[in-house]
């Protein structure tokens, strides 16, 4: 990978997830109250410790709420990786979560950008275990015929959000490698 290019990440997911405020916990390195997003954010993140030091990341935050899925697809033109956001108390929406996950997944099958699936909000006494959110989405089903990851984290604490850079770099470093190959070949 280029040092100097930026690597390009959509984030989406159902609204009040907490995409915003993960974006802003990796570009601030504190707390900040989001309001919902209406179109989209985007910030430039430098990675500062361990593998991803000195990386620059390009991140694309776009609101979740229902009217504004179907814009989902249109930033994936130039993405090298996309992260989704489960909020991890939410019971009730995690079918709703599954199937959106799996459209958005399925809708550049072609390129089968690496994803990965951050199930946030695990401070909250109601969170479901990372274990079973993981069966209520079908992660390993998903992740037979698409490079996916999931991680459980915390975006007020920051809880597993560098580990979560760490798992995306690695895989778009790997998948930069093998589309690379095809097409040398
Ligand atoms: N307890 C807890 N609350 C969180 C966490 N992450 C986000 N929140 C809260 O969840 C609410 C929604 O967060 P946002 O970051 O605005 O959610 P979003 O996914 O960007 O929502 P849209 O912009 O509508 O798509 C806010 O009140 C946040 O403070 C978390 O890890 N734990
Ligand atoms: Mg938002």
């Amino acid at each position: 990978m280029g040092s100097s290019a930026s690597i390009q990440i959509v984030m989406v997911g159902l609204d009040t997830t907490g995409k915003t405020t993960i974006l802003y916990r990796l570009k601030f390195g504190q707390y900040m109250n989001a309001i919902p997003t209406v179109g989209f954010n985007c910030e430039k993140i430098e990675g500062k410790v361990g593998k991803v030091k000195g990386v620059s990341f390009t991140i694309w935050d776009i609101g979740g709420k229902d009217n504004m899925r179907p814009l989902w697809k249109s930033y994936l033109r130039s993405a090298d990786g996309i992260i989704f956001v489960i909020d991890s108390s939410d019971k009730e929406r995690m079918e709703e979560a599954k199937i959106e996950l799996n459209k958005f997944v399925k809708s550049h099958n072609t390129s089968k950008l690496p994803t990965l699936v951050i199930a946030n909000k695990q401070d909250l006494q109601e969170a479901l275990d990372p274990e079973e959110i993981e069966k209520m989405l079908s992660i390993q089903e998903i992740s037979m015929s698409h490079p996916l990851h999931f991680l459980p984290a915390c975006a007020v604490t920051g809880e597993g959000l560098s580990e979560a850079m760490d798992i995306m770099y690695e895989m778009i470093k790997k998948w930069k490698k093998s589309k690379h190959a095809k097409i040398s070949r």
